[in-house]
């Protein structure tokens, strides 16, 4: 909740100064919902179709609820993900744009693993920087993780080969990929990244079981075209949402569910270990709309 405080004061906070002690809605109260719904990254498509319907809405609560259920209502649809594994170890594979989080959100999966009482083990596929790996051997040991790294400037796909052998090797429950930062515009990255799935391939038949993106909930919009192109190289299966502490643009999730259909299961509030949750529709509408 405290986390997702700007988000809210963009949205709530400014809903409820526009309709503050107003019976009936006026012209301009609409109006400038709708304005605050955008700037909150809402899709203007729903905005206006939200706003056009409270025309006909009595007073401001009725207005609050309607939002928020129609939040809820685009943001539903997935169930969580349960780490209910269709193969032993579960291969993740974790890709998005450079700081996007992808490295902090693995470590805190581990994390989230540990406290399953599953086995993780963490791979280290980002050879491109020397601390690629450093990072990610760092958040290992604090998390209690064993990590799978190789030296810089290594064949990445290599790594993530040896990690799913590894995890075979030593009965993890689930193998967690990080991978270097990529523009997903520069088409040589993105072939890299599909020869690392081909070559997880080979260690295990049918892996990488799911392909996540991390998105950096401060970009809004700009995250979709991100996703959409990631979608195509690796078949993405799953969006988790970083840093959605920082962001005022949280409405922007409504985007990634529509444009995109991947679920959302998991989102960032902060840069602790245990600073990521699963992505719950309903306590996001209370979160942003309180
Ligand atoms: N506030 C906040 N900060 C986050 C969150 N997730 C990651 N960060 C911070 O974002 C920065 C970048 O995170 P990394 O995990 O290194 O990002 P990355 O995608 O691995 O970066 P590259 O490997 O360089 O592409 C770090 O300072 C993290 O602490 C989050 O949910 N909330
Ligand atoms: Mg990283």
């Amino acid at each position: 909740m405290q986390a997702l405080a700007r988000t809210r004061d963009s949205l709530s906070g400014g809903l409820v100064n526009i309709l503050l002690g107003s019976d009936s809605l006026e012209e301009s109260q609409i109006e400038e919902m709708q304005a605050r719904l955008i700037a909150a990254d809402i899709p203007a498509r729903l905005a206006m179709a939200w706003t056009d319907a409270a025309r006909n809405l009595p007073d401001a609560d009725a207005l609050h609820a309607r939002i928020g259920a129609q939040i809820k209502d685009v943001l539903d649809g997935h169930p969580p993900f349960t780490w209910q594994a269709p193969a032993s170890p579960l291969v993740v594979l974790v890709v998005g744009v450079n700081g996007s989080g992808k490295t902090t959100t693995t470590a805190k999966l581990a994390s989230m693993l540990k406290r399953l009482g599953m086995k993780p083990l963490l791979a280290a596929a980002d050879t491109f920087r020397a601390a690629g790996s450093d990072q990610l051997r760092i958040w290992g040991e604090r998390v209690g993780c064993e990590v799978v790294y190789g030296a810089q400037g290594q064949d990445a796909s290599a790594v993530a080969y040896d990690a799913v052998q590894a995890g075979i090797a030593r009965q993890s429950d689930v193998v967690l990929i990080d991978t270097a930062g990529r523009m997903h515009t520069r088409g040589p990255l993105m072939q890299e990244l599909q020869k690392m799935t081909r070559s997880i391939g080979k260690a295990m038949p049918g892996a990488p079981h799911e392909r996540w993106i991390v998105l950096d909930a401060s970009l809004g919009h700009n995250a979709i075209s991100q996703a959409r192109l990631f979608h195509e190289a690796v078949g993405l299966t799953g969006v988790v949402i970083s840093k959605l502490d920082g962001s005022s643009r949280g409405g922007f999730l409504l985007s990634i569910r529509q444009e995109l259909d991947l679920p959302l299961y998991f989102a960032g509030l902060g840069e602790g270990e245990e600073d990521l949750v699963p992505f719950e529709a309903a306590e996001y509408v209370s979160a942003v709309l309180g």
